[in-house]
């Protein structure tokens, strides 16, 4: 039975469109630098905000309208919300979805019991992505919601529950696998410390890292070929988190030998609640290997919290888009909405608007960062930036073949430094606004 009987297949009309469900940028099939624009993006829903969220806040209650869902924990209303997700998908046009174990199946009494649940509702999903050909990005476990990791998991200080933690990634890695899933997310949701005073830092990492060593050693036991993701957020629910920031989880990864097995999930309102930009945290990523995935949305600069807005601002996209055309595309991470509707946009049909207008603004940005990379404006300025370092004693010091000493005799001998020249911040601001039309 149809959800959205009264809303047609969402397609690109182009920018003259008025039809406010109609994409005006996103144009599945457009080629961008050789690529789809479906293959670049692959982009996703997820399921916990577009399908669990209530439009509750720490001030008020839920006030999404969601007709389909009776609010209980019953199988039946799971299965009937995936139903929903997969229409909801399928007229978006959209190839893929990411969860949680504990937004698609209902927590239960017991391990078993809770295992038992998301066993029925994975048989549930698989029917419905073969019927319908949308795929699974990312699965992962909610490690932060019970009452029993309120000291985190992996890095909390019950022994217990980092076994309960590790036998819930087990089982969710198991179904992520089952339902062929690309990717599998950790973010550390409350793996960091609210006061050092009762904190034994060392031991908490110490103890994220065999954690981390454990779920390699699984995948590897079950056959998982899946990429691992690391999602990095500086704060919030705790008050530092160890994964603060793209810097601080490579830090980690290489100290505790994960490289090669874990690379990066980047978040744009994380990356804001770091003090980055969303291009720093991608670019950081980028050059160190490691941008396997993003969840795209943005904040609000002046809340300073994790608004998980819809991203709409095309400055921001054209941002992601450079970064993410100069490694060719994301895959097989993918382009994934962790964003919600506002509580006051409380109607179904605010969930087309958000993902039109999120997938239109990547569109958008794809097609500028485009043209300024056909151009070649950025790439020229900065090559001509470095060019010293092409030659002479510049090359010598990047090969690593000059001393102290050598510098020493070569600026004896020239006296002076050449004169620097202008980093023309402003001209390249400028340009880069002409783009954006
Ligand atoms: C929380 C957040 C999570 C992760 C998945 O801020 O971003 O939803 O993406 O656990
Ligand atoms: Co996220």
């Amino acid at each position: 039975m149809p959800y959205f009987s009264d809303i047609a297949s969402v397609v690109y009309e182009g920018p003259d469109s008025k039809n406010p469900l109609a994409f005006k940028y996103y144009n599945p099939d457009e080629l961008i630098e050789g690529k789809s624009m479906r293959e670049l993006f692959r982009f996703s829903v997820c399921y916990w905000h577009t399908f669990r969220g209530t439009g509750s806040d720490p001030f008020g209650a839920a006030t999404l309208q969601r007709p389909w869902d009776d609010g209980s924990d019953s199988i039946d209303n799971a299965k009937k919300r995936v139903d929903v997700a997969f229409e909801f998908m399928q007229k978006l046009g959209v190839d893929f979805y990411c969860f949680h174990d504990r937004d698609v199946a209902p927590e239960g009494k017991t391990l078993a019991q809770s295992n038992k649940n998301l066993d029925a509702i994975v048989k549930h999903l698989k029917k419905s992505q073969k019927s319908t050909g949308i795929k699974l990005l990312w699965g992962t476990a909610n490690l932060f919601s019970h009452p029993r990791y309120m000291h985190g998991a992996a890095t909390s200080c019950n022994a217990d529950v980092f076994a309960y933690a590790a036998a819930q990634v087990k089982h969710v890695m198991e179904a992520t696998h089952d339902l062929g899933g690309e990717n599998y997310v950790f973010w550390g949701g409350r793996e960091g410390y609210m006061n050092l005073y009762n904190t034994d830092m060392k031991r908490e990492l110490d103890h994220l890292a065999t954690f981390m060593h454990m779920a390699v050693d699984h995948a590897k036991k079950i056959g998982f070929k899946g990429q691992f993701l690391f999602e990095p957020k500086p704060k919030e629910p705790t008050k530092h988190q160890y994964d603060f920031d793209a810097a601080a989880c490579l830090n980690f990864i290489h100290r505790n030998k994960l490289d090669g097995h874990v690379k990066l999930n980047i978040e744009t309102n994380h990356a804001t609640l770091a003090g980055h930009t969303m291009m720093h945290e991608l670019e950081y990523a980028r050059i160190h290997n490691a941008l396997g995935s993003i969840d795209a949305n943005t904040g609000d600069l002046l809340l300073g919290w994790d608004t998980d807005q819809f991203p709409t601002d095309i400055y921001l996209t054209t941002q992601c888009m450079l970064v993410i055309l100069e490694q060719k595309g994301l895959a097989p991470g993918g382009t994934n909405f962790d964003a919600k509707v506002r509580r006051e946009s409380f109607e179904p049909i605010d969930l087309f608007h958000a993902h039109i207008g999120g997938m239109d603004a990547f569109a958008r940005g794809a097609r500028i960062a485009a043209a300024i990379r056909k151009d070649g404006v950025l790439k020229d300025v900065v090559k001509q930036r470095y060019a010293s370092f092409d030659e002479g004693i510049g090359k010598q010091i990047e090969k690593g073949k000059a001393s102290l000493a050598d510098c020493e005799a070569y600026m004896l001998k020239n006296g002076n430094p050449a004169a620097n020249t202008s980093g023309r911040q402003e001209f390249l601001e400028n340009v880069i606004n002409d783009y954006l039309r």
